[in-house]
């Protein structure tokens, strides 16, 4: 395990001096607390209205010729093959019980028999998409989720499985066939390599004694990496741990081996993880439509076109619509123009058409570490002028850009709100670059009332550190270029947390920290997705805009040691700005492996024979 530092070697500073003499402005709403970062108006960077599109069967808003009037969408959206895609790629599993099992091929002859046997149990796209349109429709997407939370439509007992296989399984599966090349075209390198192999460049400890480095892990570390994932989830755990038992014992019986199998369920109705924050608010909406589903798309757009030309960009306010090609392959990419489908995705062989690949990483999260950080910061922050009376939960949700609820502080910057927290039509609008404002909502839907997002373009409301903003530079330009840019970045994220929760009381925790995230994401590029986030933005303390500091939440730096310090730039109110600064992880991966999710047919007419 990570050695963690002595609390004293903690330390913070209070880098006054910039901004310091900046007066202090106070508005009539000031919070109780007075803590009210504003920007003086000479500060304020001029930032471009939100972007509009032409109106649907305008020259540029739609290729040449077509036109579809007033429906809110983009023409020439895909079908998605809802009968081999894997369910919990599209649309996502999101049960409150999830477990995995990792699982290597002893007999490659008797493990392609057991995928044959297990290939009509596994969940699709269609099928899933049933029941979670059956769940939204029970708790709504508006203020009123907060009186249904966790409420499951009568009679729902779904069991879902999905597999998948790492670059070692499929080089089993595929060697001595006819497509024992196959595996050579997988462009990926993060896949080719494997997790282990590439953790250091994910900032992961190098030091062989670090609990978070691959020779310490559950799984996953050399010589125990996985060739099979099997993701189960279920509404109820006693039945999903049955069907996993009876899984589980077919493919023992067919040579394989269980390397690591855990399970997790969301610690409340909200779902909130170990830290204390709503977890899985913010997800790309994917476009694209499923065949006889009521509603057509994946996606419910919500906002109405026929006021907001705007609304063709959108699923629920502020939620960027992508092209399904970044997460699944055989399917357009974004493109130029974000109506307009690019490029179908289809790097490798024709049979990874409607697979994507998914990383797991088991995560183990400090949480006594993490409060005592939060704590102690707040105390010494709360010392100094601009910083007045702030509390550890002010410290983390600058730390993570939301409150524990999952209310953006972009929304509501001087206390949670419980009920914007859940409300999905007004949870995710906001952006960084410009002003937002309240969208008109098709009919039916009602979004609660709380103040519109101001632009906040260097951080001083939301931090450019914060976990949220390292992760998703949402409509604002980064290192990367434009807003596009950042479309071909997002990942699909299908976590749950595992453990038992720490309690409230402060001090050592006494299972020592075992507890953390089964961290599960889908993209059509490990490379350009899920590690690029990780070292690309999180764990740099320049990008995607400088200055900003390190994630605290989930980055490292990358350094050996003692040389393992982060530290991010937060402000207060008349833009006074603070460094936080900490030697500990506080997210330490304990495990996981990168692999890839395969179609149904690809599972029964490729791995299978
Ligand atoms: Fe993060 N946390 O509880 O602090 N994450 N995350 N994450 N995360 C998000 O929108 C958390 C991790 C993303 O579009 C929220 O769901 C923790 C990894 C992305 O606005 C919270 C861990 C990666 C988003 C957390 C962890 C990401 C996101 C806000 C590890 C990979 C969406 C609620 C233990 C790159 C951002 C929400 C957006 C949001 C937390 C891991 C990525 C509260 C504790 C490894 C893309």
């Amino acid at each position: 395990m990570t050695e963690r530092p002595d609390v004293s070697r903690r330390h913070l500073l209070i880098s006054g001096g910039l901004f310091a003499t900046a007066p202090l402005r106070r508005t009539e709403d000031t919070d109780k607390s007075g803590i009210r970062p504003v920007q003086p108006a000479h500060e304020r960077v001029p930032t471009a209205p939100r972007e509009r599109v032409p109106t649907a069967g305008s020259a540029k808003g739609t290729p040449a010729g077509k036109a579809v009037a007033g429906k809110g969408h983009a023409l020439d959206e895909p079908y998605l093959d809802g009968d081999e895609i894997q369910g919990n790629v599209l649309p996502g599993f999101m049960k409150p019980y999830m477990a995995v099992a990792a699982l290597t091929i002893g007999d490659t002859a008797r493990a392609k028999g057991w995928l044959t046997d297990v290939a009509p149990r596994i969940t699709t796209l269609a099928q899933a998409m049933q029941s979670r349109a059956k769940v939204r429709a029970h708790r709504g997407l508006g203020p009123e989720r907060l009186n249904l939370l966790g409420a499951l439509p009568p009679g729902m007992n779904d069991v879902w499985l999905n597999i998948a296989l790492s670059s070692g399984g499929l080089s089993k599966l595929l060697s001595g066939g006819g497509r024992a090349g196959d595996l050579g075209l997988f462009v990926d390198q993060g896949f080719q390599r494997g997790l282990a192999a590439r953790s250091s460049l994910l900032g992961d400890p190098t030091d062989r004694s670090a609990g978070g480095n691959p020779a310490n892990w559950v799984f996953g570390g050399p010589g125990r990496e996985a060739d099979v994932l099997l993701i189960l989830a279920a509404d109820r755990e006693a039945e999903g741990a049955r069907v996993l038992a009876e899984v589980r014992a077919g493919a023992v019986a067919s040579g394989l081996t269980v390397l690591y199998e855990e399970s997790g369920h969301k610690l409340d109705a909200i779902g909130k993880e170990h830290f204390g924050f709503q977890d899985g608010i913010s997800q790309p909406g994917v476009r694209g439509r499923l065949l006889g589903f009521p509603g057509d798309f994946i996606t419910p757009r919500t906002i109405d076109p026929s006021r907001l030309p705007d609304a063709w960009l959108y699923g629920l306010p502020g939620q960027y619509l992508v092209w399904p090609g970044e997460f699944v392959f055989g399917y357009p990419r974004s493109g130029a123009d974000p109506l307009i489908p690019g490029q179908v995705n289809l790097p490798g062989p024709a049979w990874i058409r409607n697979g994507s690949y998914l990383v797991f990483r088991r995560l183990r999260q400090d949480v006594a570490g993490f409060r005592a950080f939060l704590a102690e910061s707040a105390e010494m922050l709360s010392g100094h002028p601009g910083f007045e009376g702030v509390t550890p939960e002010w410290v983390g949700s600058r730390l993570v850009g939301r409150w524990p609820s999952g209310a953006p502080i972009a929304r509501v910057p001087y206390e949670d709100d419980a009920v914007l927290g859940v409300d999905h039509l007004a949870n995710n609008n906001f952006g960084f670059a410009a002003d937002a404002a309240e969208d008109p909502l098709v009919a039916g839907l009602k979004a609660g009332q709380w103040p519109d997002a101001k632009a906040d373009p260097v951080g001083l409301t939301c931090p450019m550190a914060a976990h949220i903003r390292k992760v998703n530079a949402r409509e604002a330009a980064s290192d990367l270029g434009g807003r596009r840019a950042s479309f071909s970045r997002r990942i699909l994220r299908r976590s749950v947390p595992f453990g038992p929760a720490l309690g409230e009381l402060p001090g050592r925790d006494p299972a020592n920290g075992n507890r953390g995230l089964l961290f599960a994401c889908y993209q059509a590029s490990i490379e350009d997705q899920f590690e690029f986030l990780c070292n690309g933005w999180a764990g740099s303390s320049k990008r995607p805009r400088s200055p900003s500091g390190f994630d605290m939440v989930i980055g490292q730096n990358g350094m050996p040691g003692d040389r393992r310090e982060r530290s991010c730039t937060v402000f207060g109110s008349g833009a006074v700005p603070a460094t936080l600064v900490t030697m500990n992880d506080f997210v330490v991966p304990t495990g996981g492996g990168y692999f890839f999710s395969p179609s149904i047919s690809a599972l029964k007419e490729v791995l299978a024979v």
